[in-house]
Formats: C-alpha cells, sequence, structure tokens
C-alpha cells in the first residue's frame, strides 16, 4: 500500500511539472477536464492541465502528459503543428507511463493479497498449531492423570489383595478355633447330661428329705402350740410370783414353827416306841407284808429284788383293801424335792413323813411284776380325789426312767394328768424333756416332765394362806386346774393282781 501511495506521489510531482502555470490557473476554474481510473474497489481521479491561458511556447514549457488526448480539443488554429506533435509524444510516453503504473499496481494488489492470504494461512495454521499443542499439553497432562489413577489403581488392587491374603489367613485361624469350640461344646453336653442326671437324683433325695422335713415341721407346729400354751401360763406365774413375795416369806416364818413342833414330836416317838419285832422283817413290797398279816400303817423294810440291799418305805394297810407300797408323799413342805438326778435315783427324805422312795427302787419292783399305781390328793379344803393306773412300770435309768402306764380311772380328773407314756425322768441337772427349755428348772423338783406337762407333784409346796397358784407349784391339772393348791399328795404302788 506505501508503495502504491509512494508511485501515486510521484504521479502526481509528474502532473505538476508538466503545466505548473495552466495548473495554477486551472485552480480558480471547476470546469478543468478530469480523467478517473477505477481499479476493484479504488478509484483515481486525474486533473488535466489548460493550455489555453498559456503565452509562453509549447517547447518552453516540456511537458509530459499523456492525457491531452482526452482533453477538450481547443481550436487547431491556436496550436502550432510542431508543438502538437510534441505534446502527441509526451502523451504517448505519459499513456505508457500510466499503463505500466497501472500493472504494477495490479501485480502489487496481487502480491498484497496473496501476501495477506498467506498471511492469514499462516496465522491460521499458527493457531491450529497453538490449538494443537494446546491438545497435546492436555493429552499429556490427561496421560498423567490417567497413570497416577492407573498407580492408585495398581495399588488399591495390592492392598486388597494383601487383605484378602490376611483375611483367608485368619478365616483359617477361625476355622480352627470353631472345630475347637464345637469339640468343647461336645465334652460340655456329655458333662451337661451327667450333671442333669445328677440333678435329677438329688432331686429325687431332696423330695424324700423334703417330706421327712415336712413331717417334723408339723411335730414342731404341735410342740409350738404347746409352748405357746405354756408360756402364757408362765406369764400368769411370774405375775403372780411378785404379788406372793411378801406372803413367802410369812410362810417362812410358819414352816419354821412347825419344824420345831416336829422335831419335839420325833423326840416323843423315840422315846415311845421301838420298832415292832414284824417291821424288822424284810418284804419284797407292801402287798407282800399285807398279805403276811401286817395290817398296820408304818414304815417297813424292804429289800431290792434279787439283792441282798434293803430300804425303808411307808405302807398304806387301810386305803383301798391297803397293801400300797408309799412311794411318794408331801404333807407340810417340811422336805425339800428340788433335788439332783442321784437324789431322786437313791430317794431322800423320811418314810414316815415327806418321802420320796428313789426311782431305782421303783423300777427295780415295777420291772419284776405287774404293778398299779395310785395317786391321793387332798387340798387345802379338805376336798379328796385319787388317780388310778392298772399298769405302771419305770424303765432303767440308762433309759431316763421312762414312764408306762395304762388303763386310767379316778376321780381327780376325767383325764389323766401324768405326762403321755414314753416321757422320761428329768431334774433340775438331768434335762430329759421334750422342752426347748428346762422343765425341772422352771418347774422345781424331778418329774416326769414333757412339755412341759400338766402335772407336777415334786414342786413347790405352797402353803393355804398362798392367794394364786403358781407355775412352779404342786400340780395335778386335771383335777381343778394348774393353780389349784394341794395340801397333802400320796403315790402308792400295789402289785396289780393283789
Ligand atoms: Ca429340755
Amino acid at each position: 500500500v506505501w508503495q502504491v501511495l509512494l508511485w501515486l506521489m510521484l504521479a502526481a510531482q509528474a502532473v505538476m511539472v508538466l503545466g505548473l502555470g495552466s495548473h495554477l490557473k486551472g485552480k480558480e476554474s471547476p470546469d478543468r477536464p478530469q480523467h478517473r481510473v477505477q481499479h476493484g474497489p479504488c478509484s483515481y481521479t486525474f486533473l488535466l492541465p489548460e493550455i489555453g491561458s498559456c503565452h509562453a511556447s509549447a517547447t518552453d514549457y516540456p511537458v509530459s502528459n499523456s492525457l491531452q488526448r482526452d482533453a477538450p480539443s481547443l481550436p487547431e488554429r491556436k496550436w502550432p503543428a510542431k508543438r502538437l506533435q510534441q505534446l502527441e509524444n509526451i502523451m504517448e510516453n505519459n499513456t505508457l507511463w500510466l499503463q505500466k503504473l497501472e500493472s504494477y499496481i495490479q501485480e502489487n494488489v496481487k502480491m498484497e493479497i496473496a501476501e495477506i492470504q498467506l498471511h492469514a494461512v499462516q496465522n491460521h495454521t499458527t493457531a491450529i498449531l497453538e490449538i494443537g499443542s494446546s491438545l497435546l499439553s492436555q493429552t499429556a497432562e490427561q496421560t498423567r492423570k490417567l497413570t497416577e489413577v492407573e498407580t492408585q489403581v495398581l495399588n488399591q488392587t495390592s492392598r486388597l489383595e494383601i487383605q484378602l491374603l490376611e483375611n483367608s489367613l485368619s478365616t483359617n485361624k477361625l476355622e480352627k478355633q470353631l472345630l475347637l469350640q464345637t469339640q468343647e461344646i461336645n465334652k460340655l453336653q456329655e458333662k451337661n447330661s451327667f450333671l442333669e442326671r445328677k440333678v435329677l437324683d438329688a432331686d429325687s433325695r431332696h423330695e424324700e428329705a423334703l417330706q421327712g422335713i415336712k413331717a417334723e415341721k408339723l411335730e414342731m407346729w404341735g410342740l409350738l402350740s404347746k409352748q405357746a400354751q405354756l408360756i402364757q401360763d408362765l406369764e400368769q406365774q411370774l405375775a403372780t410370783a411378785s404379788a406372793n413375795h411378801m406372803v413367802l416369806q410369812r410362810q417362812q416364818a410358819s414352816l419354821l414353827e412347825t419344824v420345831h413342833q416336829l422335831t419335839g414330836l420325833v423326840s416323843q416317838c423315840n422315846q415311845i416306841s421301838p420298832v415292832p419285832k414284824d417291821e424288822q422283817k424284810v418284804f419284797r413290797d407292801c402287798g407282800a407284808a399285807y398279805k403276811s398279816g401286817l395290817h398296820a400303817n408304818g414304815v417297813y423294810t424292804l429289800c431290792f429284788p434279787n439283792s441282798t440291799a434293803t430300804t425303808r418305805a411307808f405302807c398304806d394297810m387301810e386305803t383301798s383293801g391297803g397293801g400300797w407300797t408309799v412311794i411318794q408323799h408331801r404333807k407340810d413342805g417340811s422336805e425339800d424335792f428340788h433335788r439332783t438326778w442321784k437324789e431322786y435315783k437313791h430317794g431322800f427324805g423320811s418314810p414316815s413323813g415327806e418321802h420320796w422312795l428313789g426311782n431305782d427302787f421303783i423300777h427295780r419292783l415295777t420291772t419284776q411284776g405287774s404293778y398299779s399305781l395310785r395317786i391321793q390328793l387332798r387340798d387345802w379344803d379338805s376336798n379328796e380325789a385319787y388317780s388310778l393306773y392298772e399298769h405302771f412300770q419305770l424303765d432303767s435309768e440308762e433309759q431316763s426312767y421312762r414312764l408306762h402306764m395304762r388303763d386310767y380311772s379316778g376321780t381327780a380328773g376325767r383325764t389323766s394328768s401324768l405326762s403321755p407314756p414314753g416321757t422320761a425322768f428329768s431334774t433340775k441337772d438331768a434335762d430329759n424333756d421334750r422342752c426347748g427349755c428346762k422343765c425341772a428348772q422352771m418347774a422345781t423338783g424331778g418329774w416326769w416332765f414333757d412339755a412341759c406337762g400338766p402335772s407336777n407333784l415334786n414342786g413347790i409346796y405352797y402353803p393355804a394362806s398362798s392367794t394364786t397358784g403358781r407355775y412352779n407349784g404342786m400340780k395335778w391339772h386335771y383335777w381343778k386346774g394348774p393353780s389349784h393348791r394341794l395340801k397333802t399328795t400320796t403315790m402308792m404302788i400295789r402289785p396289780a393282781d393283789f
């Protein structure tokens, strides 16, 4: 483009050189002739010089203007022929020059277009190359990323494989453990069945034991009810005991007086009577003495069965046909009956007064034959009553002088007041009763205490002045109640077939 412009400028300069004078003059005239060249979108306009106003000759102003042909024709007379020829030559030269210029411009334009096209192609190629390179770089990036991903996947795969291996190993271990567990479970099941059998056995045994325990429980209930009754009695006795303390003291004084009187009587007896001849004989029992013709009450000498040993006993030869060997007698409370086992075994007191003949002798006598027992009672109002047992027997000392009696009758209660058959003898130092307590210590004296039973003729001797009964007093329950006061008691035995 710049070259084309350069060429145009050169052409303009040439025109100016050709007709400067007329050119200046032509400016002032708008009707001056023009020449237009069209080349594609570009158009070139050339102004042609005016020769008419020029006074100088054509030779003086040599102008090379090829456009003269196109200029308006001037009157031929003003132009000399020579000059015209010159102008024509110049015009031809200019025309040639312009043609050259035109072709040159065309060539240049072509080159320019080719260059532009080349440039565009280059730009395009560059852009494509850039796009290609960017695509390449993107591809490389993608490839790199893919490689990374592949590496990660490979790592993961190897990790998973390792885990799989570990898992299979642990599975093997677990299988082994499972096997062991199964074996142990089998063993345990065997043990369990064995234990179950044992438990069943134990259950049956327990059931039996339970039955036994239930029976014992029932017995215990019976005992408990008895105990409750006794406890009630005891409470009553305790309440009265304190109230009667003063009374006891008075009784002691009166007793002392009685003892003095008795001492006087004994001394009188010693002075009066030596023992009768008949009484010096030895009998098996009072029944034998009676049958030998001795019918007087008194103290007789009796021999132990199958022995040379003797003892002395009071014989009642009057009551109910006589022949009774007195084994217990109380009448005034002069004798202490709260004695030991040994004392009850051998006997104590005086045969003519208050007396206990002795368990040993009673046992021997009642086991070598069949004997009856009669219990004679009198209260402070002189009421009398008796209890009779057709059959009476005492076991040995080894068997705690157990009581055996049957065929009860009498007036001292419709029910027997003795403890049930089989009851053992107890003293303050020998507890053989059926009570958790010690009846012999609570009720005092030696007796066949059950738990503790409805009778005790060896309890404390309470005189008439005592207002209420006491649990530890002499007692024959089914005659007139547990607290009815007794004045005299006699227990005596006789052969059943007397
Ligand atoms: Ca006891």
